[in-house]
């Protein structure tokens, strides 16, 4: 049989929806190299010892077959791989043998992450998934096409099919900033490595912000108004469904968001000390994702769990401090997930808190912009460089759909830091904050009128990375007043807006 007419005999079957090994005890094995002998197509091997042999440098080496088809000790029974193989007549020998290698998750690294390959020799890997959350494995190919295993859940497995190997492959995770996290994989031909792919390719194709885009007419603006606490409820329960979609961010682009109920931030919840919050998070998402209520006090280990997509979990907790309480998702890596869009505010009324004429919320947060209707880019992320500042998640929202108030009125802004990783300083240009409540307590007025009798004000609110509170003002006259952040290079990004005084 010459090896054209033999690759052509043992291709996989595509089958996105078949995952190899599940349920079987190889499909919980360590790492493992497979020596298959012979088998007919669409057989299953189910006696093959794994073997495998590391070298010094902890390269899992490949082990050589003999046979058409592959298989490791369980069988393959169907291909998560979707494309035909095209290295098939690459520039070297075609051995007819295959490798078949499994490949392990620690964290947020492949173990192996190195395997080599004997030029000439097909390649299968199978994705053991013995971390937390649902990874993948991509494998970039010689001919520009990818492979890939599909998405694993914790626990499962998946192959994929790399064809002949001719040459060094690179190969990473997939999934939202794993691979920034150091989820890559290297395949040495003969101990040749590829050159590193993974430094150019982040960043080459990312959109670019046109700071002076204009919402446009059809999206709406993320509603800033507040509504006070209802008195009547004490037990707030909610379903939090994750989805992940295209949402316009500002600047003129779209970006692919994860959400809590397809908004970024999620909902804004208020209630009062004493009260019970009962959150069912459902991920309807691609991958794992979580939920952090700093709102409560709780042992987190079971309710900020992550969860694959399809599952559920029940969150709660009861109130007994007042504030502006963030709350994320805490799936690895936390800092592209809250990023990306999942984050929101618990508000909890302090005691003594009284009617204003208007409240609003504004949640900072950072948008760090991968290429156009794509995901977050991680790497930007790491270097806390973003493109875009947002209120309530889309640069320039008020700028285009200014807040509107009258002369005399007292407003109160809660203003929350969602980050991930930069300071906020909430300023309104012409105004001064008389009342001023600083994580937790009043810094200035208050029920015991802090600073009766004094004559200080406040300019700006200070927040770092997950604090907040509120301020007060009375605009005194019709006009535009601008809130911002007073850090201004990221107000220049997008953290500003206009309160529009008439009347
Ligand atoms: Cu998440």
């Amino acid at each position: 049989m010459n090896d054209r007419a033999e690759d052509d005999a043992d291709r996989p079957q595509a089958d996105p929806a078949a995952r190899s090994g599940v349920g079987t005890p190889q499909g919980r094995a360590a790492v493992t190299a497979g020596t298959a002998p012979a088998v007919g197509r669409g057989q299953r091997r189910a006696d093959a010892a794994p073997q495998a042999r590391l070298d010094r440098r902890g390269v899992l080496l490949g082990l050589l077959t003999t046979g058409a088809a592959v298989a490791t000790g369980a069988g393959i029974a169907a291909w998560r791989a979707t494309r035909p193989p095209s290295t098939e007549a690459g520039p070297v020998a075609v051995t007819g043998r295959t490798t078949t290698v499994t490949v392990a998750v620690e964290g947020m690294r492949f173990v192996p992450d190195t395997v080599d390959v004997p030029a000439g020799n097909r390649l299968v890997l199978t994705l053991d998934n013995t971390g937390d959350q649902v990874h993948d494995l991509v494998l970039q190919l010689d001919d520009g096409t990818t492979a890939s295993t599909g998405r694993v859940p914790a626990g499962e497995t998946g192959s994929l099919y790399a064809g002949v190997v001719s040459g060094p492959l690179e190969g990473w995770c997939s999934i939202a900033g794993h691979r920034a996290q150091g989820m890559v994989f290297h395949v040495t031909a003969a101990g040749q490595a590829a050159a590193s792919t993974t430094a150019t390719a982040a960043g080459a194709d990312d959109a670019v912000p046109d700071y002076a885009a204009a919402l446009p007419d059809d999206v709406e603006p993320f509603d800033a108004a507040l509504a006070p606490a209802d008195t009547a409820t004490t037990v707030h329960e909610h379903t939090f469904t994750v989805t992940e979609q295209a949402m316009y961010v500002g600047g003129g682009v779209t970006q692919r968001r994860m959400t809590y109920n397809g908004q970024a931030p999620g909902p804004v919840l208020r209630g009062r000390v004493g009260d019970t919050f009962r959150i069912t998070l459902v991920n309807e998402g691609s991958m794992s994702h979580s939920i952090d209520f700093h709102a409560g006090v709780i042992s987190p280990d079971a309710p900020m769990r992550s969860i694959d997509p399809g599952d559920s979990l029940v969150y709660e907790f009861t109130a007994q401090r007042s504030g502006i309480w963030l709350y994320h998702c805490s799936t690895a890596p936390m800092s592209v997930h809250l990023a990306s869009g999942m984050h929101g505010a618990v508000i909890i009324d302090p005691p003594g808190l009284a009617v204003a004429d208007r409240e609003f919320v504004m949640i900072q947060s950072e948008l760090y912009l991968g290429s156009e209707g794509g995901e977050t880019d991680a790497d930007k992320v790491a270097a806390k460089n973003p493109d875009l500042l947002a209120f309530n998640g889309i640069a320039f929202q008020y700028r285009d759909r200014p807040l509107t108030a009258k002369p005399g009125e007292r407003l109160r802004f809660w203003v929350l830091d969602a980050g991930p990783s930069l300071p906020t300083s909430f300023h309104i240009v012409g105004l001064q904050f008389d009342q001023v409540f600083h994580e937790g307590a009043w810094t200035l007025g208050g029920p015991d009128d802090v600073g009766a009798g004094w004559s200080g004000g406040s300019q700006a609110l200070g927040l770092q990375p997950a604090q907040g509170g509120f301020v007060e003002c009375v605009p005194p006259a019709p006009g535009t007043y601008t809130f911002v952040t007073h850090a201004f290079a990221d107000m220049e990004k997008g953290a500003m807006g206009y309160l529009r005084v008439t009347g």
